[in-house]
């Protein structure tokens, strides 16, 4: 991918996707290609059609989905396999017929069956039960691998597929209710310091471990493979180490300077007891995360406390973020 390459980002005002529209720019890329979602619904083919048949896009990065926590997944399930099967449908296809040299497709660690062997590997996909709390959003980013290799296999397209362990950073979703559990966590013990609340809750037992990435390593993650790999299997991306929630919670208690105590609502779904991937693969291909848990905790809750408005109000526009890591 050169810099002079015409560069499209799916979903470039989302977690993912804004930061690797930030390492782009940071990197020198000057013809980047980028549309909301109200100059152009993805999930509409004839408008996607048009897009790409006007704009012609030597690589895509296809990070637009519909995507939320373990609430938003149970109460929206409809939208979760609808959204992200025609997002990734209608881009695919039409980056095809448009005839894009490369395609980055971005999934989920959600797609490995609930009671995998751990550190998960690659080869672990399909072979055993979905966790039933993203079962329609894992057999929605299933089916985009799936379509990935086909269209290399039938059409000679090379369209890679990496998949991301839980990320966290700026430009995250902070909604109470749908949001993912660090940026959730992050506003409920901000909220309680400010409010001079005397406890926070926390779903779940607080027994499930899971892995957290930083958006900008994942960035430089997908930038790396964009240029390097050319494999229609998928790749993993991930720090290699996990802790549990309420680990995290305690963590975010100290980076926050909340004083108050902790509270395990056990009515609340603790979703898959452990998601850690093994990264082995991705080391073996020479790239390895570089911003360590709680450094980059405390820069995303500074980024958050410094954009409080616009991340608790999000129709409001937010500003630019900085990219951390380049
Ligand atoms: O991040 P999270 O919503 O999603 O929740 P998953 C992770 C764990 O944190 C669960 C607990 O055990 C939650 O019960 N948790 C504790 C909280 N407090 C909170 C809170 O205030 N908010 C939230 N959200 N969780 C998602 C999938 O699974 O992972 C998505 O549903 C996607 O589809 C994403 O794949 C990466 O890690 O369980």
């Amino acid at each position: 991918m050169k810099i002079s390459d015409k560069v499209y980002i799916a979903g470039h005002t989302g977690l993912v996707g804004s930061a690797i529209l930030r390492l782009l720019k940071a990197k020198g890329y000057d013809n980047i290609v980028t549309r909301t979602s109200s100059e152009l619904d993805l999930r509409n083919n004839l408008q996607v059609e048009e897009f790409f048949k006007a704009e012609k896009p030597d690589y895509v990065f296809l990070a637009a989905a519909k995507v939320g926590g373990i609430m938003a997944n149970q109460t929206y399930p409809a939208d979760f396999i609808f959204d992200n099967l025609t997002i990734q449908t209608n881009v695919i296809d039409n980056a095809y017929k448009s005839g894009v040299k490369k395609l980055l497709f971005l999934g989920s660690s959600c797609i490995y069956p609930k009671n995998a062997p751990q550190p998960i590997l690659e080869d672990y996909l399909m072979t055993g039960f979905l966790e039933p709390t993203n079962a329609p959003y894992a057999i929605a980013k299933i089916a985009g691998i799936n379509m990935c290799q086909s269209y290399n296999r039938q059409f000679g397209c090379k369209f890679i597929s990496v998949m991301p362990t839980n990320l966290y950073g700026p430009g995250d979703n902070y909604h109470l209710q749908n949001a993912h559990v660090l940026p959730a966590l992050i506003r409920k013990f901000h909220e309680a310091k400010i409010n001079g609340l005397s406890s926070v809750t926390v779903w779940g037992t607080g027994k499930p471990r899971r892995e957290f990435l930083h958006v900008d390593d994942a960035a430089m993650a997908c930038y790396y493979l964009m240029q390097k790999y050319n494999d229609p299997e998928i790749v993993n991306i991930g720090s290699g180490m996990d802790h549990t929630i309420r680990e995290m919670a305690l963590l975010i208690k100290e980076i926050t300077e909340f004083k108050g105590s902790l509270i395990f609502d056990e009515t609340k779904p603790d979703g898959t007891p452990r998601k850690l991937l093994n990264v082995d693969k991705l080391r073996s291909l020479g790239w390895e995360s570089v911003i360590e848990l709680k450094e980059g905790l405390a820069s995303t809750y500074k980024d958050f406390e410094e954009n409080y408005f616009h991340y608790v109000h999000p129709s409001k526009r937010r500003v630019e973020v900085q990219v951390a890591h380049v």
